[in-house]
């Protein structure tokens, strides 16, 4: 039996970055989709801390919030820095992952048909952070920080590749991050699961928008 439950609607949505490190990760986990008539109901939105999805199920613990989720894993299984000072820039690293996909959820659920050419536009200025990062030995080079994958890179990489999907020619501008992204989403478990019918039926968003 999968070790863990991810509580999800059936869209990427904040949940798939986690799907990505557990793919890559060999390790095991079920998806139990919740559809909105069912959600509707109420019941689930009650139980919520925060009253939303995703919930993930570890043995007793529950958990929302999906970066609590991606740092539960991330302690777990040896994706959060070598040390301390590792750690916390990997935290600094995800903030800003976080920061930019706020302003991608806003696009796509408040202002997709208005926004969408003026937040095109405004994406190399958040891109070169991450170019910059990964152009820099202080961080890390191969990936966001250290020499190691982290729970941060599983978050940017899947970021990125939703972003390729609503501007197809975002990165041409960023070698390194354009080779990041290639370079992560070729090792050998995330271009199973990169091409797997379940991530790929799966909608990014739940509006029908990306
Ligand atoms: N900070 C939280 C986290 O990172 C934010 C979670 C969140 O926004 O975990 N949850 C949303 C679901 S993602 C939520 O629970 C938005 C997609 C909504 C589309 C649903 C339709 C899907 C149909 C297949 N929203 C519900 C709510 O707030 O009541």
């Amino acid at each position: 039996m999968p070790e863990y439950t991810i509580v999800s609607f059936n869209i990427r949505g904040r949940c798939e970055a986690a799907r990505m490190l557990l793919a890559d990760q060999g390790l095991e986990w079920k998806d139990e989709f919740v559809t909105i008539d069912t959600w509707l109901q109420g019941d689930l939105k009650a139980k919520a801390v925060f009253g939303q999805l995703p919930v993930f199920k570890d043995g007793g613990l529950t958990l929302y919030q999906s970066n609590a989720i991606l740092r539960h894993l991330a302690r777990k299984h040896g994706l959060y820095g070598k040390d301390l000072n590792d750690q916390s820039c990997i935290d600094m690293m995800n903030d800003g992952v976080e920061d930019l996909r706020i302003k991608y959820l806003q696009l796509i659920y408040k202002n997709y048909e208005e926004g969408k050419d003026a937040y095109i536009k405004s994406l190399p200025a958040e891109f070169k952070y991450f170019e910059n990062v990964l152009g820099q030995k202080k961080y890390g080079n191969g990936f966001l920080v250290g020499n190691k994958i982290s729970f941060a890179d599983y978050n940017l990489v899947d970021l990125l590749c939703n972003h390729l999907v609503l501007a197809p020619g975002c990165l041409a501008e960023f070698p390194l991050l354009s080779a990041y992204v290639k370079r992560i989403s070729s090792r050998p478990r995330i271009q199973a699961f990169l091409s797997s019918d379940a991530h790929k039926n799966r909608p990014i968003n739940g509006n029908g928008k990306q």
